[in-house]
């Protein structure tokens, strides 16, 4: 049980409408992706979004994801980006680069912007482990991705600066000089 129940905790709500979102879809196994974005789309529609609300911008592969997500941020064309792809382990060492690189890719892009970029890229050993998670056989996850976009939209702003700082009430009051 927890030692302070009154703890004040911030909750986002899961409420679309009125966000602006993007997905960065990558063509390369798009049998794969076009699930994942469809997913997407459908946690959107779910959670209130406009069809006006949402860009769909494709790119070839997934190094070429977070370059895209980090332009869509910077324009503020977005309160959310999802990046969407899937990497398939193949014999050469090519996965482990194009994997590690659009992870990596995709945090600077949210940590540079400051706008949300949800990680919906599959990164899987074989192309069965792709298909059981972009909603061929069991759960898509393309659709938590969009929940997640929706949560860190409506989190952003919660925690957008306020204009005057609320952290000041809590110390004493400045003296006037
Ligand atoms: N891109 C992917 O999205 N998934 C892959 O599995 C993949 N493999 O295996 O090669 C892949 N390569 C293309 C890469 O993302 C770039 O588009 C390409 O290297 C051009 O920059």
């Amino acid at each position: 049980m927890t030692k302070l129940p009154n703890a004040k905790e911030i909750r986002p709500a899961v409420n679309a409408a009125g966000f602006r979102f993007a997905v960065v879809v990558s063509r390369f196994n798009s049998f794969i992706t076009d699930r994942l974005l469809s997913g997407a789309l459908d946690a959107l529609e779910a959670a209130g979004a406009g069809a006006e609300n949402i860009e769909v911008v494709r790119v070839p592969g997934s190094f070429e994801i977070p370059l895209v997500a980090k332009k869509l941020g910077e324009a503020g064309l977005a309160d959310a980006v999802i990046a969407v792809g899937c990497v398939l382990r193949g014999e050469t060492a090519h996965f482990d680069y194009v994997a590690s690189e659009v992870a990596r890719g995709v945090q600077l892009a949210q940590l540079d912007t400051g706008v949300p970029v949800i990680f919906c890229v599959l990164t899987c050993d074989t192309l069965e482990q792709a298909i059981d998670r972009a909603g061929l056989k069991g759960g898509n996850k393309g659709y938590e991705a969009g929940m997640a976009a929706v949560e860190m939209a409506n989190l952003s702003k919660q925690l957008r600066p306020a204009k005057s700082s609320s952290v000041a009430s809590n110390s004493a009051p400045r003296k006037r000089r």
